[in-house]
């Protein structure tokens, strides 16, 4: 059976059943006067996994394997942003609020978008979530059981929290999780490393963790 290399053991990949999920690559996470920013968080270690996330975006489109997209947003009326979310905390801009790049985490504003580098393009799946797991309030679910897909790699951000929380829903919904280590990234960097060293620990509890030229060299396969 063919194999990706990774820890805590090697992976054992389909690649009929793969396809590469990138959470939340957004201009509001990346960019200086968006939601990450306005929480007081360092913005300039998101920009820096691009490069990677941009190649292995195109690994699998070059494999003809699917990609999809997440980004969390909110309606413009704000009737799916629970009151305890909006008003968690003491950032500078709350979600919804008029900010440089438009209203913070907005569907449809320049801010909310994914950054261009990664922009999907015809027939990549785009999920808009509402919440921190991509399966929560969405069609994810369905989409994946339509394609046959059983097998995820993450890239994005942040890792502890919309790419941990989706591993862990797809998880316990019975897909087969791999975590691209230099795809993936944190305001925090002892949270990434604590967030890769739980996910594998145990025998892979969460899922595997894997470099992205492993991912790479082994999809050319596919
Ligand atoms: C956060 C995310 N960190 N995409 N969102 O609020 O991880």
């Amino acid at each position: 059976m063919a194999a990706i290399k990774a820890e805590p053991f090697a992976f054992p990949v389909k690649y009929d059943q793969l396809a590469l999920i990138v959470i939340d690559m957004q201009r509001d996470f990346a960019e200086p006067g968006g939601f990450g920013a306005s929480l007081g968080n360092d913005v300039s270690r998101i920009g820096r996994i691009v490069p990677d996330v941009r190649r292995l975006i195109q690994g699998f489109r070059y494999a003809g394997l699917p990609v999809i997209h997440t980004m969390e947003c909110h309606r413009p009326d704000l009737s799916d942003l629970p009151p305890a979310k909006r008003n968690r905390g003491n950032p500078v801009l709350r979600i919804g609020d008029e900010g440089p790049m438009g209203r913070i985490l907005i569907r449809g504003e320049p801010g909310t978008a994914i950054l261009p580098e990664l922009a999907p393009i015809n027939g990549e799946v785009i999920i808009e979530k509402p919440g921190k797991g991509a399966f929560y309030a969405t069609g994810l679910g369905e989409i994946l059981q339509q394609k046959g897909i059983k097998q995820l790699v993450f890239a994005g951000v942040t890792t502890e929290v919309c790419v941990q929380t989706t591993m862990r829903e797809a998880n316990d919904r019975g897909y087969e999780c791999l975590l691209a280590e230099e795809a993936t990234e944190s305001y925090f960097p002892e949270f990434k490393a604590a967030t890769i060293a739980m996910i594998r620990a145990q025998g892979a509890i969460v899922g595997w963790t894997a470099h992205v030229d492993d991912i790479l060299e082994s999809i050319t396969h596919a």
